[in-house]
């Protein structure tokens, strides 16, 4: 009983964003509504993670895909529900995904884009992590698109860069499903209660800690890192000061992003790995993960610049990232500089 009565003084998600929508200018409601399906899908998509456990068991015992079908991967899946939702409530003009090679225009039934934004979305974050058990994300970027309303979306509605961001946001599909996001005026987190399917709010105007203890590098590269990235690392492990750091590396971004959020560090994902620019996508985790920290008093970079300010020149972009507590990243930097 007392469960219920918490949970009831409680604000939600929804209340949140109604109560919250005057912090857009020029407010229509349609961004509100954006968000509100972005919700939607991800109870959705949570429903079927937490069951990716049972899959074999219940296919096993022909419980499962009586029609024969393949089960489909958790990251298709994904990816379609936040398609499907998003269009069809008609909340975006255009969808770019990093599971598609094209950006999708959304067109109603009379054949016209009624909504002025874009979304851009990673829709399963980590998905080889979902095999061991491990915590998986989706990570989301809003844009106002730049080509006139009503036209066909273009591709340069979706090559603007971070600065231009609307709203953007992750989900973490861990012990606890958590929606993080911001529409500029600081970051909230919320909570889901599973048991009644209603996110929240349980991290009011969130502040990643000024410096931080933990460094998060896949550090299995380290032999192919820039020099700059090496020195840092071997600055972290110096025993000198409040060092040596905290190793800590998920291999799940949102995992280890929340996590430098919550108690301070940095996350590192430097060039010289398998491609020349690292591993991350500009459009669909760097940027709106730049959003969130320096709304949350940190920093983003690639070393040298500020991710925001980096104007894209394809989708799949991928960039360097530097990204967490302030004075943390501010130190990788000046590694960086010295080469
Ligand atoms: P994905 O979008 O294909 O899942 O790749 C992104 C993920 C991030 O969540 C994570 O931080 C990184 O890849 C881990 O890469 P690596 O295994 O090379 O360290
Ligand atoms: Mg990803």
């Amino acid at each position: 009983k007392n469960t219920i009565m918490n949970l009831e003084s409680g604000q939600t998600l929804g209340e949140f964003i109604i109560e919250n929508q005057q912090d857009f200018q020029y407010s229509t409601g349609e961004l509100s509504r954006l968000i509100s399906s972005i919700k939607l899908a991800t109870k959705v998509v949570n429903h079927k993670v937490n069951q990716a456990g049972l899959v074999d068991i219940l296919g096993k015992f022909g419980a499962e895909n009586v029609q024969g079908e393949e089960q489909q991967k958790l990251d298709v899946f994904a990816n379609e529900v936040f398609i499907k939702t998003l269009s069809q409530r008609e909340v975006v003009c255009g969808i770019a995904s990093e599971e598609n090679d094209d950006f999708i225009e959304i067109v109603n039934q009379q054949n016209s884009t009624k909504s002025k934004y874009v979304v851009l979305i990673d829709p399963l974050d980590g998905s080889s992590n979902i095999d061991v058990n491990v915590s998986v994300g989706t990570i989301f970027s809003i844009y106002r698109r730049v080509t006139p309303e009503g036209t066909p979306v273009q591709m340069e509605d979706f090559l603007q860069p971070g600065n231009k961001q609307i709203a953007a946001g992750y989900v973490i599909y861990g012990s606890s499903t958590m929606l993080i996001y911001t529409t500029g005026n600081g970051v909230n987190g919320f909570t889901l209660n599973p048991s009644i399917g209603t996110f929240y709010l349980s991290h009011p105007k969130m502040q990643i800690p000024e410096d931080g203890k933990i460094y998060s590098v896949n550090e299995g590269n380290y032999a192919l890192f820039p020099q700059g990235v090496k020195n840092y690392i071997k600055y972290c492990q110096m025993e000198e000061d409040n060092r040596p750091y905290t190793s800590r590396y998920i291999g799940s971004l949102c995992a280890d992003f929340h996590r430098n959020m919550l108690k301070g560090g940095i996350y590192i994902y430097p060039s010289g790995t398998k491609s020349p620019n690292g591993k991350l996508r500009l459009l669909y985790e760097c940027n709106p993960m730049a959003f969130i920290a320096e709304q949350a008093g940190g920093k983003a970079s690639d070393g040298f610049n500020r991710i925001m300010d980096i104007q894209p020149t394809e989708l799949h972009q991928r960039v360097p990232f530097f990204c967490g507590s302030k004075s943390m990243v501010e130190k990788a930097e000046e590694f960086m500089a010295k080469g």
